[in-house]
């Protein structure tokens, strides 16, 4: 407990999702609030945060061993964390599909849920008939889902994501949290000790000089283009889109669940400004560049991230307005032919087997990363960061540690996808810079 009191901690990319989290329960652990450093190129919510967003998917999940005790903890957390609470808009979830082969997936997922031995059975429930959806989401018309069927669970729903980012971020500030941003938060390399092998801080690319016992690497996107991650990381964008909708329209929409079908994608229900963001569903694209990261010996081939908060124009790939197009007619056909007044790209990071990569670096000691959302990983918010100040203390559970560790092979570039993802290179339409 005492060495709680002491421990100063650099945490990079803090104004994103797994950082802030760190953050939160450094404090809720009992260390002192002004020993913890926060470096982000933007103020938290960090604007270049994959969290940065309007909402987030809540529900259960499978896809690695460790989500499930991940899931439901935090489902904990969304539900009855006061800090957490307010943002978690638990309208269900409807994951569906009108194809023969997704149906039987969909039906077995259902009942991995119930086998999990976890209670799911009060909240999950197959949709075996038209009727059955309907009832689930109403504003859906009988024409509109012909041969759907699906899983509808109350678990889950949508979290106001940048919101929920920025209420650990003014409890931070609040409890007295160092904040650095612009180049005074933007990470250049780690320091070391004499021995080159301890690491003891930060230098941001002002020059400046932070000093800490543990370092945690949380830059999402952009921790493989800051440290060597040995290509155990690939970034990728996802693509989302913005609906205006006037107060009538959204009132009909109210209390809609998530509905996602992996083969068009999903949308959310009206936000309190009458938005609906709409996704498509595919394997990410890179932006392969070359680039040295701290750590390689050479310049080497590289997925690097471009966020829309550095460059605003950008828009995304001309072949995403036609999926996302896809999407709304499936979804919203009474709105298939509306503007769009946002599109955007968001970065994840993808590890080859989808777990994340949260270890201590194995040649630099204090040095933490902790990244590889994988794309799923907005959800754990209230509670990954428990499991990250676990790691540093030595204290993490046995299977988390060796579903996270340093584990250089294994394709990242399709990581547990339907096929490795396309280069932005290759998809013209998205960069709008300015013409000189
Ligand atoms: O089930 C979920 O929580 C969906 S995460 C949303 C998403 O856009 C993915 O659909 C996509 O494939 C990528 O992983 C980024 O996140």
């Amino acid at each position: 407990a005492s060495a709680r009191k002491t421990t100063k901690v650099i945490i990079v990319g803090g104004g994103g999702t797994l950082g802030s989290s760190t953050a939160l329960h450094l404090i809720r652990r009992g260390y002192t609030p002004s020993n913890i450093t926060i470096l982000d190129t933007y103020p938290i919510p960090s604007s270049q945060s994959a969290g940065h967003d309007l909402n987030k998917i809540m529900s259960i999940r499978l896809r690695t061993k460790a989500d499930l005790q991940l899931s439901l903890e935090a489902l904990d957390m969304w539900k009855h964390d006061p800090l957490f609470k307010p943002f978690f808009h638990n309208v269900g979830m409807l994951d569906c599909s009108s194809e023969a082969e997704n149906i039987t997936e969909l039906r077995e997922y259902y009942q991995a849920l119930i086998d999990a031995n976890a209670g799911l059975d009060k909240t999950n429930f197959w949709l075996d008939s038209e009727d059955n959806i309907l009832s689930a989401v109403p504003c859906f018309t009988k024409d509109q889902v012909k041969g759907w069927k699906g899983l509808f669970t109350l678990d889950g729903g949508w979290l106001a994501a940048a919101k929920a980012i920025n209420a650990i971020g003014l409890f931070a500030k609040n409890q007295g949290v160092q904040f650095q941003s612009g180049d005074a938060g933007t990470f250049k390399k780690p320091l070391f000790a004499d021995d080159e092998v301890t690491c003891r801080g930060v230098e941001t690319i002002d020059g400046s000089r932070y000093f800490a016992d543990k370092v945690i690497m949380a830059a999402g996107a952009w921790t493989p283009t800051l440290i060597d991650l040995k290509d155990q990381c690939v970034s990728k964008a996802w693509v989302l889109a913005h609906i205006q909708l006037t107060p009538e329209e959204a009132a009909a929409y109210k209390n809609t669940p998530v509905v996602y079908d992996g083969s068009y994608g999903f949308f959310f229900e009206p936000n309190e400004e009458g938005i609906i963001k709409v996704c498509d569903e595919f394997p990410g694209f890179t932006r392969f560049k070359t680039h040295q990261p701290y750590g390689a010996g050479e310049p080497k081939c590289i997925s690097v991230p471009r966020s829309h908060a550095s460059h605003p124009t950008d828009t995304y790939p001309n072949a995403s307005e036609v999926s996302i197009r896809k999407a709304v007619a499936r979804f919203l056909p009474g709105l298939k032919d509306r503007p769009f007044i946002n599109r955007a790209m968001c970065w994840c990071t993808d590890t080859a087997d989808s777990n994340l990569l949260i270890c201590e670096h194995p040649k630099w000691k204090n040095l933490i990363l902790a990244t590889g959302d994988s794309g799923h990983s907005f959800k754990m918010l209230p509670n990954i960061g428990k499991h990250i100040v676990e790691l540093m203390e030595g204290t993490l559970q046995q299977d988390l540690l060796d579903y996270w560790k340093w584990r250089p092979g294994g394709d990242a570039l399709k990581s547990t996808r339907a096929a490795p993802a396309k280069d932005l290179a290759d998809m013209p339409g998205w960069k709008h810079d300015a013409r000189l």
